[in-house]
């Protein structure tokens, strides 16, 4: 299990209410599709997503990065039981829709990314150090089901 120290764990909470989901979450997730279009193929029952600006502008992918994103308040929220909150996801990632858990790690890349486009000076390398301990204890509880 992942240690946290107060600090870290006032840290991630002060950066997820900076965030606003509905924004970073639709951003997020079109960066994936753009920048690894190999992920394209897990979302193919959306529409045309086999371009950027069909991407960003792809109602379902929005809406399905809102999703994405609203699930990391599960963590935020249980940060001493991340596995725990993520096990079913994870079973449901591996045997349902069949995802390579290394994309896993290049979307948590691309929320970080996009945070640090929007929140700028609000999120300075020692908290992105923090938020990226964080996001890698996501990483690996939504592969903790893969076998
Ligand atoms: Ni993911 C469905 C959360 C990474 C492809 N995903 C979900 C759902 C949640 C979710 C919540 C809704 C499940 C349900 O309805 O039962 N996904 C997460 C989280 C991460 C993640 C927290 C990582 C941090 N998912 C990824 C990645 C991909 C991915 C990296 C592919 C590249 N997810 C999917 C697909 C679906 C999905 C595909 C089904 C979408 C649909 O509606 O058909």
């Amino acid at each position: 299990m992942v240690e946290w120290t107060e600090s870290e764990r006032r840290t991630v909470t002060a950066v997820w209410d900076k965030i606003n989901v509905d924004e970073i979450g639709p951003q997020s997730l079109a960066r994936v599709l753009i920048v690894y279009p190999w992920t394209q193929r897990y979302f193919r029952s959306f529409g045309d997503v086999s371009y950027a600006s069909a991407i960003l502008n792809n109602p379902k992918v929005s809406s399905h990065g809102k999703v994405v994103l609203k699930a990391l308040d599960w963590a935020v929220r249980n940060m001493d039981n991340i596995r725990g909150v993520y096990s079913e996801l994870s079973r449901i990632h591996c045997e349902k829709l069949k995802v390579d858990p290394d994309n896993f790690r290049l979307l948590a890349d691309c929320i970080t990314i996009a945070v640090a486009c929007k929140l700028r000076s609000e999120f300075p390398p020692k908290d992105q150090a923090i938020w990226q301990k964080f996001l890698n204890a996501v990483v690996d509880a939504m592969g903790s089901q893969y076998t």
